[in-house]
């Protein structure tokens, strides 16, 4: 069970899909850990998810019960996507979004990268 409040993790979501190559994406990195591709509807001129490989539901859940190797290689993924991406000079923003309140679309535990231009502050 996710530790979020959020209801189990259901297997037909759409991400838990492209990680079965059910349904295609456009892939920019793929390892043990971690997959990443772009967004479908970008908000920035740069914009890609990295999910883990395993079942999780939310930051929250992934943080609670994946193993310290997925943690560590989900997080060196996402940096290296940033890196292969050549956000890491400009700098680029991390976020993801948990339940309810954030508007989580997909419950499959995700971060969008964001860059390729100045961002501005955060959006509270
Ligand atoms: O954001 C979920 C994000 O997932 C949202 O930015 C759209 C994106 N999305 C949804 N379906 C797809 C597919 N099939 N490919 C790529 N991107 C997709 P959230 O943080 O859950 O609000």
């Amino acid at each position: 069970m996710p530790v979020s409040g959020l209801p189990p993790y259901d297997d037909g979501n759409i991400f838990a899909r492209i990680l079965r190559g059910e349904i295609p994406a456009r892939k920019v990195y793929d390892d043990a850990h971690a997959l990443a591709f772009h967004d479908i509807a970008p908000q920035a001129p740069v914009h890609v998810l990295v999910i883990p490989k395993g079942a999780y539901v939310s930051v929250a859940d992934f943080s609670a019960q994946a193993s310290p190797e997925e943690v560590a290689g989900f997080w060196r993924a996402v940096a290296q996507v940033a890196r292969q991406l050549g956000l890491e000079n400009q700098g680029f923003r991390v976020l993801t979004n948990m339940g309810a309140d954030a508007g989580q679309e997909v419950p499959h535990f995700h971060v969008h990268i964001f860059g390729g231009k100045p961002l501005g502050p955060m959006l509270a």
